[in-house]
């Protein structure tokens, strides 16, 4: 086993771990969120977690284990609960590893999410919300939402810069633009148009992620340049998810509302997705259950750091009738780890930012080569 710190899209460092067994190598790096929730694994800094390196050689080199599970074990008790002890980096970083060692079989492919338009913390703009997403979801195979996807960001950048110039082309951390734009209502009005004038709209559906922490002061939400007391705020977002008719609408409370996320999910049709909410862990997830909250849970491996404790996220969700998006970070490798991982679970939905950037493509580019396969 190899360890050592690369950067990330964000010019932070992180773990990659190269893995040996039966002669073949693999090699597994680790995002990193910006809106992050409050009771995700605990990540140290790159150096704390390179001092640990030895600690979880003699643990794991030289052992064999059953499965997936068996090594995930390990790692949980030589991580912590929270991972705190190795670092989710780390621990995840093994995890992923061993994940790559084994050879598994593709159960489908999944709908990409593509985020377009950036904003949050996400962006330098004044947009509340963090990703307008755009879901092409009426297409038979994956390469061809992937073509929608391109066409659709490829003509938004088109209107961008006839209507506001070529500045407003930058894009944000995941790829999508990040337009001089205020409301809600103007980036969703002007997404509808684009999808609209290529033919699409009965194919292709329109997502948020509000990641609404970020928005929220501990009394009101502030969005669309007027400060929201919660009821306020409910009626004004189901208000936007009906009139966009929104495939779904991700964090639309603050990550301990579990009780707004349930008002908000009993008035719309949307799917209401549990991410800083639900933060991948079983118990956090159980919770969203109990309280009624969600309809869907984003899976993202770094919050809760191994593979197995995410796969029993996804089982629940299945059990339950929910449905469940494999998710990048907005700080990225290029590892295509989640593309395959979406495969080979099945997952309905992927969620790795626009159809740009280089740690973003790796995971829609990994998913085309997969098709062939099918
Ligand atoms: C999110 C993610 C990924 P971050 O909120 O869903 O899009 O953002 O990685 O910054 O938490
Ligand atoms: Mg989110």
């Amino acid at each position: 086993m190899r360890v050592r710190k690369v950067l990330d899209s964000r010019a932070r460092w992180t773990v990659e771990l190269d893995m040996k067994a039966h002669d073949r190598w693999v090699r597994a790096s680790v995002p990193a969120g910006k809106s992050k929730g409050r009771h995700e694994a605990v990540s140290l800094p790159i150096d704390e977690s390179l001092k640990r390196v030895e600690r979880l050689k003699r643990s794991i080199v030289g052992r064999d284990f059953k499965d997936q599970k068996d090594f995930d074990r390990t790692l949980g008790h030589l991580a912590g609960e929270r991972k705190e002890k190795l670092g989710v980096d780390l621990t995840l970083a093994a995890s992923i590893a061993f994940y790559k060692l084994r050879r598994r079989r593709i159960i489908s492919l999944p709908t990409p999410m593509f985020n377009v338009i950036n904003g949050g913390l996400h962006a330098g703009n004044f947009l509340a919300v963090q990703e307008f997403m755009v879901v092409p979801r009426k297409f038979e195979r994956f390469s061809e939402k992937l073509e929608a996807g391109v066409r659709i960001y490829l003509a938004l950048k088109e209107k961008l810069e006839k209507r506001f110039g070529r500045g407003a082309t930058n894009v944000g951390d995941e790829g999508g633009f990040a337009p001089p734009l205020e409301k809600t209502e103007e980036a969703l009005g002007l997404l509808e148009e684009v999808v609209g004038e290529l033919g699409l709209l009965d194919r292709v559906s329109l997502s948020i992620d509000c990641a609404a922490s970020s928005y929220f002061d501990g009394k009101a939400y502030a969005m669309d340049g007027r400060k929201m007391d919660r009821g306020e705020y409910i009626d004004h977002l189901s208000m936007l998810a009906k009139d966009f008719h929104l495939f779904s609408v991700e964090d639309p409370l603050h990550e301990e509302d579990f009780e707004g996320f349930a008002e908000f999910l009993s008035k719309v049709d949307s799917r209401v997705v549990g991410d800083d909410l639900t933060v991948t862990s079983i118990d956090r997830v159980l919770r969203a259950h109990n309280a009624r909250s969600v309809n869907a849970v984003l899976i993202k491996p770094n919050q809760v750091g191994t593979v197995s404790e995410a796969e029993e996220v996804m089982r629940f969700c299945d059990r339950m009738g929910w449905t469940w998006i494999i998710s990048h970070r907005s700080g990225e490798t290029t590892d295509p780890f989640i593309a395959r991982f979406a495969a080979f679970n099945g997952a309905p939905f992927i969620k790795a930012g626009a159809p740009a950037r280089g740690e973003r493509v790796s995971k829609y580019n990994e998913l085309l080569r997969m098709e062939e396969l099918l």
